[in-house]
């Protein structure tokens, strides 16, 4: 088993150029952010949505996923002064669907930002990855995310499980830097803290998966167009 499946993260070093983290900059400049996340931007955003399928990301999430992956979700996190947030340990287990289709194993149900989002069963989350790129430098002390090496092999875990991982086994704080790429299983239990001294840390976190869902269901920003291109 490589390092990524024993681990269930792995920092890619120097993967987007700096002609490519100008355009994703401008490209971003449009959205006001007014919290800690930016939602839906394959559907936002034309640059991001084209990125999500540029060859070099395509090919991170093949070698891990098989030939079959569209992007499905992408999301821009950043700490500032202003907005200087921390999130304590879980797994990341909710996508978001286009409308709600009742199906065995899938719920509970929520809305965010005017969108179905859903908890899939942990079959669908293990084929699926996100990719962490980062668009500016990510250091130990500017929030960086960490992560509890291998509890994406357990499935979804419940608030005693976690507190059991997190007695068992230390975590890895991963700090980057601007154009490297934290690959990661939605499973992983990843926590950050607010930053010490808060600069921007802008981290586009864009999700993969290599299977289409049951019953109907449609992933909410992945279009017929992603599709065809990646195939
Ligand atoms: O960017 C971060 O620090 C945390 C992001 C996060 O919690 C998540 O991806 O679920």
């Amino acid at each position: 088993m490589d390092d990524f499946e024993t681990y269930g993260f792995e920092l890619l070093q120097a993967v987007v150029t700096e002609e490519e983290l100008n355009h994703l900059h401008d490209a971003l400049r449009e959205h006001e952010m007014s919290g800690p996340g930016l939602r839906h931007l394959l559907t936002r955003n034309e640059t991001i949505r084209q990125f999500a399928s540029s060859p070099s990301l395509l090919e991170i999430a093949r070698k891990r996923l098989g030939p079959h992956v569209i992007p499905v979700k992408a999301i821009l996190f950043d700490k500032t002064a202003e907005s200087n947030w921390y999130v304590t340990w879980h797994q990341d287990l909710t996508i978001a669907v286009r409308e709600k289709i009742e199906q065995e194993g899938f719920g509970p149900w929520s809305m965010k930002d005017g969108v179905q989002h859903v908890q899939p069963p942990a079959a669908v989350l293990e084929n699926m990855i996100a990719l962490r790129i980062h668009l500016d430098p990510c250091a130990e002390g500017n929030g960086a995310i960490s992560f509890i090496p291998g509890s994406h092999n357990s499935g979804k875990l419940d608030a005693e499980q976690i507190v059991a991982w997190r007695e068992k086994q230390e975590p890895i704080s991963c700090p980057a830097n601007q154009g490297d790429v934290i690959v990661m299983r939605p499973l992983i239990l990843h926590s950050s803290g607010k930053a010490s001294k808060p600069e921007h840390r802008r981290v586009l976190h864009i999700e993969y998966a290599s299977a289409g869902l049951p019953g109907g269901l449609q992933w909410s920003e992945a279009s017929a167009l992603d599709v065809s291109n990646v195939h």
